[in-house]
This record gives structure tokens, C-alpha cells and sequence, in this order.
């Protein structure tokens, strides 16, 4: 029995000796200390052995087991120990490396530029306001002089989600929407930016969904005199000092008198070139007083009140300041394309 206690101690200790993982020790646990162990045999057999022997088997049986436990637990610890250096090591962040590159992202092109403009009108005392982009027909075009069958509407064809609910052509709605809310009180003085939508096949120069800034100013005695004043402040400050404006006859119905508004070419400086189609001028935006049907429908009295509004694709500002020739790199998400206004 001594010996095999001793035989199974040392076959024990090397197992554990060479033991590489804490399972294979749990195993070993199980195989030689377990209820069904070896060492527990011997100990069942201790009956048949001679009394004077079984203090001696008993006693060798606690210590090989002891030994056998404690080497174990220390081969336990020391595996436990060699999993953490390892983890720590694999983990371990070497702070003298450079961090990853994380590759910081930027204003879209339409953002910085709507930002620019509204910097522009805000410091000429105007401000922002917002409103829904689904809109109902009425504020999208009859508070606008587009009573229900006017022709001009198929222009401005959109999506309806009812016949009276749409998603909004221009941004006018809010204007209207902040007339109303003056209760025919002036001054007004707004500029209104937001995405508007068109039921127009998408090309190089028109998407379904664009942005624009419009904006709006009533109040007493307001001239064309003001508005024109109002876009040299505007054109000197978003082209440059040196751009001339132009204020060419126009229509529309929510205007009247309208006015496209050009400004000196900068390819060419108006001697006129391909940019401008030997016009020397690039169109920019569209204006006029505000059609007197309109001040009335939203609740201002026209013979008291006078105003002025203009409307311009954000698009083709941003086309004009960056040089870029399809509206469509603006909606792609093609970070080739985004990547490129990172300082913007
Ligand atoms: C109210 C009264 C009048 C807004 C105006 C334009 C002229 C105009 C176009 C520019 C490029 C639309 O994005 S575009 O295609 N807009 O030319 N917009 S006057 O007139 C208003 C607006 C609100 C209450």
C-alpha cells in the first residue's frame, strides 16, 4: 500500500509538473483526489490491511493527498499568474505608440455655406427660422398667389402625400407661417433655410431634394432701392469686394416686381467666358416686393406695409464657390468627394 501511495504521489506530481492549463489541473484534482480517486481506494482498502500498518497507509494517504492538493494550487496560482502577464502583455497599450488616426470628419460643403450666409444676413439684422418640410397646399402655394389650378405650379411639381399634404417646393411656407404669426405687425426680417424638394429628374444641376435660403423683410416704406442695397452688403461679403451686381427683370407670382440678381463672373470678371456663357454675369439668386395678395393673405395690410423677398439654391452657391459641376457629389456620401471640404 506504501508504495503505491508513494507511486501514486509521484505519478501525480509530475502530471502536475507538466500540467498547462488550469482545466488539465482540475482534471488531475478530480483524478487523483476525487471521491472515485486512486488514493481514496487505498483508503477503502485500509480494512483488509493489518491494524498495526493502517496508521502508517492512513497517514501517507493525507499527505500525498496534501502534497498532491498544494502542489496544485500553487501550479494553479502560478498558471493564473502566466494567463494575466499574458493578457496584460497582449493588452498592454504601448503609450509611446502614436493613437490610431482617428480621421476627423467635417461640415458638409451645404452646411459650412448655409452657415456663411446666415452669418452674412444675421449681422444685416435678420434672423433664422425654420419650419416643417411636409407642408399643407395652402401655405406651400396659395398664401404664396398659387391659388389651386395656377399653371406656375406644375414648375414646382413635388411629392404629395395627400392632396393637401406635400413635402414643401421652397421654403416660403415659413415665411408665411411667421407672417401670420405677427398678427399684421412689422417689422419682419427672416431668412429661412431648409431642404425642399421637386419632383424633377435628378442631372448635373437638379436633385429632387435640395437646399435653399430664403429670406423676407416687411415693414414700412420698404423699396427695391433696400433690396438692392441689402445684396451688394450680401455679394461683397460672400463673393468679394470686387463682384458687381446686377438686378435683372424676372416673374413671379408671389413677387411683383421680381428680379433675378446676377453678379460679376470671377473666371472672367465680366469680359464674359465659358463659366458665364459670354454673358460676364452668373445668375445667383431670385427677388422681388412682395406680391401685395401675399402680405394680404398673411394678415398685413398693403397699403401700410411693403416688403421685400428673395430665394437661392444653397447648391449653387456652394457649386460656385468650390467649382464643383454635378449637384449630385452633395448627396452621395462619397467621402472621396466630403473628404475634401475638411477645412471648410
Ligand atoms: C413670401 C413672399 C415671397 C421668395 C422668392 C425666389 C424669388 C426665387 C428660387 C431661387 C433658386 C428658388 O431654389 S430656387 O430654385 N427662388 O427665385 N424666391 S422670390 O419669395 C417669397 C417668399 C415668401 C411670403
Amino acid at each position: 500500500m506504501l508504495d503505491r501511495l508513494q507511486e501514486l504521489k509521484d505519478e501525480a506530481i509530475t502530471k502536475v509538473k507538466e500540467a498547462g492549463s488550469l482545466n488539465e489541473l482540475r482534471d488531475i484534482r478530480v483524478t487523483y483526489l476525487g471521491k472515485k480517486g486512486p488514493i481514496t481506494e487505498v483508503l477503502k482498502g485500509m480494512g483488509k490491511l493489518p491494524a498495526e500498518e493502517r496508521p502508517k497507509v492512513g497517514q501517507m494517504a493525507n499527505e500525498v493527498r496534501e502534497a498532491v492538493a498544494s502542489l496544485i494550487a500553487e501550479r494553479e496560482t502560478r498558471l493564473e499568474e502566466e494567463a494575466l502577464t499574458a493578457k496584460l502583455q497582449k493588452e498592454s497599450i504601448d503609450i509611446t505608440l502614436p493613437g490610431r488616426p482617428v480621421n476627423k470628419g467635417s461640415r458638409h460643403p451645404l452646411t459650412s455655406v448655409i452657415e456663411t450666409i446666415e452669418d452674412i444676413f444675421i449681422g444685416m439684422g435678420f434672423t433664422v427660422a425654420e419650419g416643417p418640410e411636409v407642408e399643407t397646399d395652402y401655405y406651400n402655394f396659395e398664401s404664396l398667389n398659387l391659388p389651386k389650378d395656377h399653371p406656375a405650379r406644375d414648375m414646382q411639381d413635388t411629392f404629395f402625400i395627400t392632396n393637401e399634404l406635400l413635402l414643401r417646393t421652397q421654403t416660403s411656407p415659413v415665411q408665411t407661417r411667421t407672417m401670420e404669426k405677427h398678427e399684421g405687425r412689422g417689422p419682419v426680417k427672416i431668412i429661412c433655410p431648409g431642404k425642399v424638394y421637386r419632383r424633377d429628374e435628378d442631372d448635373a444641376t437638379h436633385s429632387h431634394q435640395f437646399m435653399q435660403i430664403e429670406g423676407l423683410l416687411v415693414d414700412e416704406n420698404i423699396r427695391m432701392s433696400d433690396l438692392k442695397g441689402i445684396f451688394e452688403q450680401f455679394v461683397k461679403r460672400y463673393f468679394g469686394e470686387n463682384r458687381e451686381i446686377r438686378l435683372r427683370p424676372s416673374y413671379f407670382p408671389f413677387t411683383e416686381p421680381s428680379a433675378e440678381l446676377d453678379v460679376s463672373c470671377a473666371i472672367c470678371g465680366g469680359k464674359g467666358c465659358r463659366t458665364c456663357k459670354q454673358t460676364g454675369w452668373i445668375e445667383v439668386l431670385g427677388s422681388g416686393m412682395v406680391h401685395p395678395n401675399v402680405l394680404r393673405m398673411s394678415g398685413f395690410d398693403p397699403e401700410k406695409y411693403t416688403g421685400f423677398a428673395f430665394g437661392m439654391g444653397v447648391e449653387r452657391f456652394a457649386m460656385l464657390k468650390y467649382g464643383v459641376d454635378d449637384i449630385r457629389h452633395f448627396y452621395t456620401n462619397d467621402t472621396r468627394f466630403l473628404s475634401q471640404f475638411t477645412r471648410v
